[in-house]
């Protein structure tokens, strides 16, 4: 008998003890800890989820300006959170070495927008300027949300870009078009963005933009520090401080206030924020309270506890109504001046 007829012959005789016996089950011992995982809430298969953390192929060579450590580039702003999250700044990095980097990840980037009611007056000032600032040369899907697709105004976008536009119900209430932006978000997250987009970013309908926002946003968390209340002490600014609500933030807690006009990241931690935030928003609903700032409330209770890895500066929304101080030195993405009273009734 040569050695492959003894293989064929151990390999017949195991599979004969295994049917008799069953496959030897190797035991746990009972006392250890079963770990519960609520497959809906926390996972989501990403088929296109790309790893930034993983490095990036060989750069072309490039000439600019050398980097020194003991001559930084800005010193009249904080660049880094105490969690050594960057802030980003105009004359912080160099946007050709980003390029260069992120167009070898082909990444794709989507952007939710609502434009419900009287809102559609703004998508034509959004999507013009998105197409000329909004990540240049880079592949963006809009998803624009709105009760009235027959007063989307037919645009021409860069190749690289396309619109696609989604019919979503109205509510008589403006506070409930905004809260549920959250939930509509997450569920086409579930439903078809996982497969389409690896970064995504929920932004206000009523901006412009004015100089261009790159790949300098992308990062697994990311949120925008609101032009309002970047300098006010954290007990001053406008969290939601009463217990009852979910969105409570503790007195003597809070690090920036961050804006719900301007919040993104990678796909998997949207979905974990927007799903979190959504399901405070509907508890404070069933405890019949609302959070004073709506679902920016949530977002800044969330974004405390889960720190962002990179934070906009409010380069990245200015509002209008303020006069722009000398660290300012971009106004990237502006508000557009409304009447509130008109606008939202
Ligand atoms: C703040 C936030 C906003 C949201 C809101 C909730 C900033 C800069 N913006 O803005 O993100 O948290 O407070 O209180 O921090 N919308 C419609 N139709 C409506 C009403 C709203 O489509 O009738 C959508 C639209 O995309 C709009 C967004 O909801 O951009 C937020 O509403 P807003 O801009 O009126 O809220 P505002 O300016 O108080």
């Amino acid at each position: 008998m040569d050695i492959r007829k003894e293989h064929i012959l151990v390999v017949i005789l195991m599979a004969g003890i295994i049917g008799f016996f069953g496959i030897p089950h190797i035991s746990q011992p009972s006392c250890q800890p079963v770990r519960q995982v609520d497959l809906d809430e926390t996972f989501l298969v990403l088929p296109r989820e790309t790893d930034l953390n993983v490095t990036f192929s060989v750069l072309p060579r490039m000439s600019y300006p050398q980097p020194f450590l003991d001559k930084p580039r800005r010193t009249d702003v904080l660049l880094m959170s105490p969690w050594l999250a960057p802030i980003v700044w105009e004359g912080t990095f160099n946007r050709d070495i980003l390029n260069a980097q992120y167009r070898q990840k082909n990444v794709i980037v989507g952007v939710a927008t609502f434009a419900v009611k009287k809102y559609v007056r703004f998508i034509e000032g959004f999507l013009g300027s998105a197409n000329k600032f909004f990540l240049s040369g880079h592949r963006v899907n809009f998803y624009l949300f709105t009760d009235h697709p027959e007063k989307v105004p037919s645009m021409k976008l860069a190749p690289e870009k396309r619109l696609f536009i989604i019919p979503v119900q109205n509510y008589s209430r403006w506070q409930d078009i905004s809260m549920n932006r959250m939930d509509i978000i997450s569920s086409h997250i579930r439903s078809r963005w996982r497969y389409e987009v690896d970064y995504l970013y929920s932004m206000d309908i009523d901006v412009q933009m004015f100089e261009h926002i790159g790949v300098e946003i992308i990062d697994t968390l990311v949120g925008t520090i609101s032009s309002w209340q970047y300098t006010k002490p954290r007990d001053s600014n406008s969290y939601e401080r009463r217990p009852e609500s979910r969105a409570a933030i503790p007195s003597g807690e809070g690090d920036f206030y961050y804006a719900a006009s301007f919040y993104g990241g990678s796909v998997s931690e949207v979905y974990r924020l927007t799903t979190a935030c959504f399901k405070g928003v509907t508890e404070d609903r069933a405890n019949g309270i609302e959070a004073k700032w709506h679902e920016e409330s949530h977002l800044n209770k969330y974004l405390l506890y889960h720190k962002p890895t990179r934070l906009l500066s409010p380069e990245y929304y200015w509002d209008e109504e303020l006069s722009r101080p000398r660290i300012v030195r971009v106004k990237r993405l502006s508000s557009v001046r409304k009447d509130l009273k008109e606008v939202r009734f």
